[in-house]
């Protein structure tokens, strides 16, 4: 596909191949980029829309939302439940599955988005993003159930996110490659301005947040302490490290440039009764399946992501993505 087409011709060419293809599944691609350049225009005016700032509720996951975390599931409900696109939603943000109005038409995707990740950002003017994950609905289904969502990332039709940064870009897969499309705000349209992004295998840069090390398991302090270490230690390289505490950006560096990121299990984690602090079906597998899809490789540490079986749609799991040969690695480490 030609650099600089819009990612409705992008879609449309790709449904063309498969033998079927209705349009709903441009349709519903064109609602999220519709819902991503809503949120794109609040997270830009900021201040001058009064969206910033904490909303004195909590989510589901006890979390305290800020604004923009409510208004940016809103916007995305809003952009979704009415096209006849979708059979259910399922949101960072909301306890439960979102059902559809009773008028309103079903279709035959599931979608999973965490509207606002990184959102502890927004405030300071740090780049944010939406994910997305998009499955099959069962079919015959009025009201499919938390169960039907419960479905390995292996399962996923497409996955993607929009990052809200100097640019606003939204970067895609259907299974075929991974895809980049950067806002015209002139013009209103995401156009192709990468395609086919490879990670490169190796790397010299990691992202982790330090401030957790003491609580971190032993094969994630071997492997920071030998990055650490670099030349002087078991590496024949020396590492840089960034933190963003933003996944869509940081996910968003590893597939421009490479790199290695992480977010562990650690015992503070553990303490809380929760398996990591990413959410496995919000921002585990779509980065995973984009993540894979260019190359790179994504696991919890045991495993690889997309295999395994969900049992709750709030699931957190620990990740480790990016580069190849450095995931590897450090999952090579917790295997020994
Ligand atoms: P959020 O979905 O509540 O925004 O949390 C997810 C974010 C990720 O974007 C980021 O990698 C991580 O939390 C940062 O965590 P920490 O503040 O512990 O560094
Ligand atoms: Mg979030």
């Amino acid at each position: 596909m030609h650099i600089g087409t819009t990612l409705t011709n992008f879609i449309i060419e790709t449904q063309r191949k498969f033998e079927g293809a209705t349009g709903e599944f441009t349709g519903l691609l064109n609602d999220i980029s519709v819902a991503c350049k809503k949120i794109s225009d609040l997270v830009n005016k900021g201040d001058l829309v009064g969206v910033l700032g904490t909303a004195s509720t909590q989510n589901v996951q006890g979390e305290e939302q800020k604004k923009l975390d409510v208004i940016t599931n809103e916007i995305f409900i809003e952009a979704l439940a009415h096209n006849g696109h979708v059979a259910a939603l399922a949101s960072e943000e909301m306890d439960d599955v979102y059902h559809l109005p009773e008028d309103a038409p079903r279709g035959k995707y599931l979608v999973l988005f965490d509207p606002l990740d990184g959102s502890s950002n927004i405030d300071v003017n740090v780049s944010v993003g939406t994910i997305f994950s998009i499955l099959k609905a069962p079919p015959g289904v009025r009201n499919p159930s938390k169960e039907d969502f419960l479905k390995p990332g292996t399962e996923q039709v497409a996955a993607g996110y929009c990052v809200y940064g100097p640019s606003t870009m939204m970067v895609l897969t259907t299974g075929t490659g991974t895809n980049m499309f950067t806002l015209d705000r002139d013009f209103g349209e995401f156009l192709l301005t990468h395609s086919n992004v490879q990670i490169p295998e190796d790397t010299q840069e990691f992202a982790i947040n330090a401030s957790n090390m003491r609580f971190w398991e032993q094969p994630v302090k071997r492997y920071i302490g030998e990055c650490l270490e670099g030349k002087d230690g078991a590496r024949d390289k020396d590492f840089n490290m960034r933190w963003i505490a933003s996944m869509v950006a940081e996910v968003h560096r590893i597939l421009t440039r490479g790199g290695v990121f992480m977010y562990p299990l650690d015992s503070k984690i553990q303490a809380k009764g929760q398996g990591g602090k990413l959410r496995l079906m919000y921002e585990a597998n779509p980065m995973a399946f984009l993540i894979e899809q260019a190359g790179g490789a994504c696991t919890t540490g045991r495993e690889r992501m997309m295999t395994l079986s969900p049992d709750d749609i709030h699931q957190r799991v620990p990740v480790i993505l990016g580069s190849r040969n450095e995931v590897d690695r450090v999952t090579g480490y917790h295997q020994e």
